[in-house]
């Protein structure tokens, strides 16, 4: 397959290690843990992975030896780094004890179930180092939940003779990885699970997990991205630019976007539900934004939207919750219903608060509402088009003020989605740095024998010699939260806090970004050159650990 000189160059380059991890290593327990909540329960349910203690590496004489066959899985959407993340694992393993293998789970979580794997061989990893994607064995989002899931995983290994199992993944990958290794300890059958924190949406962190990876890298694509647009639309000066960024339940990645390009107007979804804000009021504000610009002869701009904004709106939750629920106790019928009918049908069976809602909003959205459902029966709300949702009403307001006098501009629109866009990029330094030092420690976790825990790598502001490896017990990031009707033990998400370094220093400048056009244009991720130009962090990282 043919490279580019870029990638050429950049399969050269060799991720840097945490000290700790570079030569001999010796393994320090620290205090015995408690779950974030849910104490009780979370006990109960994880008799023999809850309370362990956290635990670092620290630099000694004697290198660690053990002999360990580990499988891979890569689980959920892409991230940048993943096959770094692999690779250090390898590396790992290899300077445990040259004979270790590695295989790979394909096509994510189902793979171990179906028995679907490669042994990774030294040629391939070679190939994949520093490269986006998770193409080297694919994803994939089955849950594994069911014991004939977890049985199945028991026998594979035992065939492979496979000791360890690490799973790369979001917050419920990593919640099903708990759930695995509690059961393989009761079963006692000799097979470890460690679990490695991926997620471009950035929900999955705490004390001891400070960023998710792959955040950096699709951050860093969607704002040179962001960049681009703010300086066309400050050379053209005739549109309006509304541009949703993936995240599905949390505002980081739009939250960073915002804090590298100073936007004009930035929606972040946790506020809006902190503030019990209607989709009126939201419109309303955006709309005062672009007709103060106006008064000032400026009919151009950028809107940041994230993806889950519209769950966020808690009259728009209501409506979902209960659209879900009406249309499970009425599917049989409603199925029944010809096509042109079911938009009244819907109208119909919803109480009077949530069906007017429902009728007000425009056409596309309340037909994606009623009609497109996912496979659990459920709204499929990453589908609607918030961003043109939002150009729309916000269009119609001003246009109901000119009518009134009250504003006088023009107010073009151009919509953008940026999602895919970033999630395979090739891994910022951070991020090459970052996963192969998760991977790297996730194989020290498994020459400690450790079991039930996440790979951590922390103090990750300071340079690359200076951050701290270890891990972290899954059940201390849990607590209970219903999920389809049950109380179920689930890693808590990471939402942006309102309180927070980031969102503290968005909201003391917001307003002059509105008013003024104080854009920043980051330009694209640099793999080579001085140090503050390819080193950087996020900015979130930066302004949480100021
Ligand atoms: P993960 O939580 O699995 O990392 O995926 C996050 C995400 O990238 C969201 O931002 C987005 O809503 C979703 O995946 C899209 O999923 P899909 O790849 O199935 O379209």
């Amino acid at each position: 397959m043919e490279k580019s000189a870029l990638q050429i160059a950049r399969a050269a380059y060799r991720p840097k290690l945490p000290a700790a991890l570079v030569g001999g290593l010796a393994l320090k327990e620290g205090a015995a843990t408690e779950s974030v909540a849910d104490q009780a329960a979370i006990k109960e349910l994880f008799p023999n992975t809850y309370g362990m203690p956290f635990v670092t590496f620290e630099s000694a004489n004697t290198p660690l030896q053990a002999t360990a066959n580990v499988g891979v899985i890569l689980s959920g959407g892409q991230a940048p780094g993943g096959h770094n993340v692999i690779a250090g694992l390898f590396d790992g393993l290899k300077k445990l004890n040259p004979d270790n293998k590695l295989y790979g789970f394909l096509g994510g979580p189902s793979g171990l179930v179906d028995h679907k794997y490669i042994e990774l061989t030294a040629d391939i990893i070679d190939e994949y180092r520093n490269t986006g994607g998770f193409d080297i064995i694919g994803s994939g989002r089955t849950k594994l939940e069911e014991k004939a899931q977890f049985d199945s995983g028991i026998e594979i290994c035992k065939q492979l003779g496979i000791n360890a199992i690490v799973i790369i993944g979001g917050d419920d990958s990593n919640t099903n990885a708990c759930v695995l290794a509690e059961y393989y300890l009761q079963k006692n059958c000799g097979i470890q699970v460690i679990g490695c924190p991926k997620t471009i949406d950035g929900d999955l962190k705490n004390a001891m997990i400070e960023t998710s990876f792959g955040f950096d890298t699709a951050c860093k694509v969607y704002a040179e991205m962001i960049g681009n647009i703010e300086r066309d639309a400050n050379s053209a000066k005739k549109y309006w630019h509304f541009i949703k960024l993936m995240g599905r339940s949390a505002s980081h990645v739009t939250l960073e976007c915002a804090l590298q390009t100073h936007p004009n107007i930035t929606l972040i979804g946790e506020e809006v539900e902190a503030k019990n804000q209607t989709l009126d009021e939201v419109v309303t504000y955006i709309a005062e934004a672009v007709a103060a610009r106006a008064a000032k002869g400026l009919n151009f701009g950028t809107v940041l939207v994230p993806e889950g904004l519209i769950e966020f709106i808690p009259a728009i939750k209501r409506l979902i919750a209960e659209l879900n629920d009406m249309l499970a106790a009425n599917q049989a019928e409603f199925d029944t219903i010809a096509a042109d009918d079911k938009i009244a049908y819907v109208v119909k069976h919803l109480t009077a608060e949530n069906a007017a809602l429902f009728e007000s909003l425009p056409a596309t959205v309340s037909r994606q509402l009623a009609l497109e459902r996912d496979p659990h029966g459920n709204v499929q709300v990453s589908l609607i088009e918030t961003e043109q949702l939002l150009a729309e009403m916000v269009g119609k307001k001003l246009d109901a003020w000119k009518k009134e006098g009250k504003y006088v501009g023009k107010f073009a629109t151009q919509h953008h989605f940026f999602g895919y866009e970033g999630r395979c990029a090739a891994p910022s330094n951070f991020d090459a740095d970052y996963c192969y030092s998760l991977g790297f420690n996730a194989a020290m976790l498994i020459a400690s024998g450790k079991t039930g825990y996440m790979s951590s790598v922390r103090n990750t502001t300071k340079p690359a010699d200076q951050w701290l490896a270890g891990g972290i017990p899954i059940t201390a990031m849990m607590n209970m939260e219903k999920r389809n009707g049950k109380m179920k033990p689930v890693i808590q998400k990471a939402l942006v806090v309102l309180d927070g370094g980031p969102f503290k220093y968005f909201a003391a400048n917001r307003a002059k970004w509105a008013a003024e056009t104080d854009f920043v244009y980051p330009g694209p991720i640099q793999y080579f050159g001085p140090s503050e130009v390819c080193d950087q962090t996020t900015k979130t990282l930066a302004l949480e650990h100021e």
